[in-house]
């Protein structure tokens, strides 16, 4: 399903990675058993530091073998990045800065208090010695006992492959404001890192690409599991009205949610408030017969807003915890249908509304999200037609743009065919090893 980001993003891994191929002096692996211990526990020590679950090394290098080839582009440095690096992952760097002074034990040997900082270990964090340091990064920066070489990331190493990546995320239907993002925070987070061999650079730039994605799907929203069964304790239903543009599935959808809260041990009572197009309604029925579901219907042409308030009645008489409202497909440009459904939402005044959007529309269905969330506000999204989606941009994107997060993803066509989403999950498939 996000086949096309999975392949896009271990191909960055690769890239970056192959940066430092050559480089001599960086071990590929630790090499005796005190580095090993040693890694063992800088590796902890840093897993403690993120909320983020980080895979070993090991797992991390399998996932940069399908790298694809590099384009040849260069991108002009950009001097926004610079500032960006201070900001959020300040934290985070300083805990990276900690984490690279030497063994006490080696120290207390020799004698030498010097804190690194001291002889220069610890880039000065501002002005052009900043700069400096960066430009050299590349080179070889010896120890201070000459046993661990490590070099820094440097904006160079990385920017032309965070260019094409940001192309290539473009191209696969990713908004522009999230593709920027992305780069920019993998670029905060790489910048300035310093690795002790080879695999860190594989490690810390998935890292990076994870820690991104994470953040760009983290939108705060409504739990409609935990709604429903607060509609089964209070009495009062729990209203759900779906609006999009045409064909994106509302009416399939609301038949998959009617099939999975039956099976939770809910009552939901559906809405036939598209009352606009034919056979619409005969289409509604149809489902809601063959699940055994109420359905409240009117005829043609008749009040959505209408039918809408009786379903509520009807489920508050009957003592059902879910009214389910199914509405016209309209064009956000469509100004008398948008007003019909704000009307719909002032009579009824539902406890959430979905936008119910098709996943193939790539960009598309971010503006149309955008539109329906101004004109009614949105609680939540529902991407559909997942299952033909080979991009996975709309899904990486609407959340973040609209602010609103995605609730489920239609998958196929068939009543069981719909999942929950979690970012996690998203995380997941993109960045697991065996998806
Ligand atoms: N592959 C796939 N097809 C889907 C999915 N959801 C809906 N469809 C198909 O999309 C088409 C339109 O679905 P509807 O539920 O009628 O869409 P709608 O939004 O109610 O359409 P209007 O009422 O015209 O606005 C149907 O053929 C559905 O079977 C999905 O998740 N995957
Ligand atoms: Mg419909």
């Amino acid at each position: 399903m996000f086949d096309f980001l999975k392949k896009k993003f271990s191909g960055t891994v690769g890239k970056v990675s192959d940066k430092f191929s050559d480089e001599e002096g960086l071990p590929e692996e630790p090499t005796d058993q005190k580095e090993i211990e040693s890694a063992k526990g800088k590796k902890a020590e840093e897993t403690s530091t993120k909320e983020e679950k980080i895979s070993t090394p090991s797992a991390k290098t399998e996932a940069i073998t399908s790298a694809d080839t590099p384009l040849e582009s260069i991108k002009e440095s950009s001097e926004s990045s610079k500032e960006e690096k201070t900001s959020r992952f300040s934290i985070f760097r300083r805990k990276s800065a900690d984490k690279d002074k030497f063994p006490e034990t080696d120290k207390d040997k020799s004698g030498d208090n010097r804190s690194p900082e001291d002889i220069g270990e610890t880039s000065v964090e501002s002005g052009s010695e900043e700069a400096k340091s960066k430009e050299k990064s590349s080179e070889s920066e010896p120890g201070m006992f000459g046993f661990a070489t490590h070099k820094t990331i440097s904006q160079g190493d990385v920017e032309d492959v965070l260019f094409e990546l940001e192309l290539s995320l473009l191209e696969g239907d990713v908004a522009m404001e999230v593709a920027e993002k992305i780069i920019k925070s993998v670029e905060t987070d790489l910048v300035g890192r310093k690795i002790k061999r080879r695999s860190d650079v594989a490690q810390y730039t998935q890292e990076a690409l994870k820690n991104a994605i994470s953040e760009i799907l983290m939108v705060e929203g409504p739990d409609v599991n935990v709604l429903a069964l607060e509609a089964q304790r209070t009495g009062e239903p729990l209203k759900i009205m779906f609006v999009g543009i045409n064909g994106t599935g509302k009416t399939t959808t609301i038949s998959k949610l009617s099939d999975y809260f039956v099976s939770k041990g809910f009552t939901p009572v559906i809405a036939a408030s598209d009352t606009f197009r034919a056979g619409a309604i005969e289409q509604i029925t149809h489902h809601a017969e063959k699940l055994q579901v109420k359905i409240i219907k009117h005829q043609k042409g008749a009040d959505p807003a209408a039918v809408a308030y009786d379903a509520v009645e009807h489920a508050r008489a009957q003592k059902k915890e879910l009214v389910f409202i199914d509405t016209a497909g309209r064009m956000q440009t469509n100004i008398n249908l948008m007003d019909e459904m704000k009307k719909i939402q002032r009579v009824v005044k539902p406890d959430l509304v979905i936008f119910v959007g098709d996943a193939l529309t790539g960009n598309d269905v971010v503006e149309q999200a955008t539109k329906f969330n101004d004109a009614v506000g949105l609680d939540g999204i529902i991407l559909t037609k997942a299952d033909a989606d080979a991009k996975g941009g709309a899904a990486l994107s609407i959340g973040y743009v609209v602010q609103k997060p995605i609730l489920y993803l239609g998958v196929g066509q068939g009543y069981k065919d719909i999942i929950e989403f979690k970012p996690d999950w998203m995380v997941e498939q993109i960045f697991g090893a065996n998806t």
